[in-house]
């Protein structure tokens, strides 16, 4: 059964821009919950969500799992991206369709046609978990947008500049947001506040990212 929440039923809003080429596109995976959930559970049936250890040697908060031909990975020799799932030896389960052109959808309504995904981290947070102020700069085309869809309890998004010191924007990030970075923006500092406890009506306490690159 599909929910509604108060705004569903106006239309799409325009990309608010977030920076130059950095756009928050506001409801715009609503739509398509009914797939991406039976999506995302065949994903984690296959490669469940597991705590990696940061080259630092902390455990993370964040508990993530991958779809596609590239899957990110840390341990205590790095970050990378992996063919396959280090828990089992076998390749990421395959990126279902419906991720695929969501986010080629979304990007392109950002300004980003022909975007062509072949990693997707999924992010699951429970109550308390963050993400620290960091880059993304493992992947080899950093040309190529990034795509991130956010399901189930809202969080803080933290948004700062290219320097770890620049005080970063406070954006809220709800059920069915999907923001699309690229260009420019492509490498600012970002970051996720501790979740708070809001239980969502579908999803209960956690909240659900996903986030689409061209890793290789
Ligand atoms: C902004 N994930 O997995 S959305 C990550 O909500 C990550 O799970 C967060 O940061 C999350 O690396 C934030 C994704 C995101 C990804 C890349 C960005 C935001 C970005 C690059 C530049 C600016
Ligand atoms: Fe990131």
């Amino acid at each position: 059964m599909q929910t509604f929440d108060l705004f569903s039923d106006a239309t799409p809003g325009q990309p608010e821009p977030m920076g130059p080429r950095a756009f928050l596109l506001r409801g715009f995976a609503l739509p398509r919950v009914d797939e991406l959930l039976p999506a995302i559970a065949r994903v984690t049936d296959a490669a469940p969500f597991r705590h990696m250890v940061t080259p630092g040697g902390f455990t993370m908060s964040v508990a993530l799992t991958n779809c596609g031909t590239l899957g990110w990975t840390t341990d205590r020799h790095g970050y990378r991206y992996s063919r396959t799932d280090p828990a089992t030896g076998l390749p990421w389960p395959a990126m279902p369709e419906a991720f695929a052109a969501l986010a080629r959808e979304a990007a392109e309504a950002a300004g980003f046609p022909r975007f062509e995904p072949d990693a997707c981290l999924i992010n699951r947070y429970l109550p308390g978990a963050r993400m620290s102020l960091h880059q993304d700069k493992n992947e080899r085309d950093l040309d190529a947008p990034i795509v991130s869809v956010s399901l189930g309890m809202p969080a803080i998004f933290l948004f700062g500049g290219h320097r770890r010191s620049d005080k970063p924007a406070r954006i809220g990030l709800h059920h069915g947001d999907i923001a699309v970075w690229g260009g420019p923006d492509r490498l600012r500092y970002h970051g996720v506040m501790p979740l708070s406890d809001v239980p969502h009506p579908v999803l209960g306490s956690q909240r659900i990212n996903f986030t689409f690159r061209k890793a290789g």
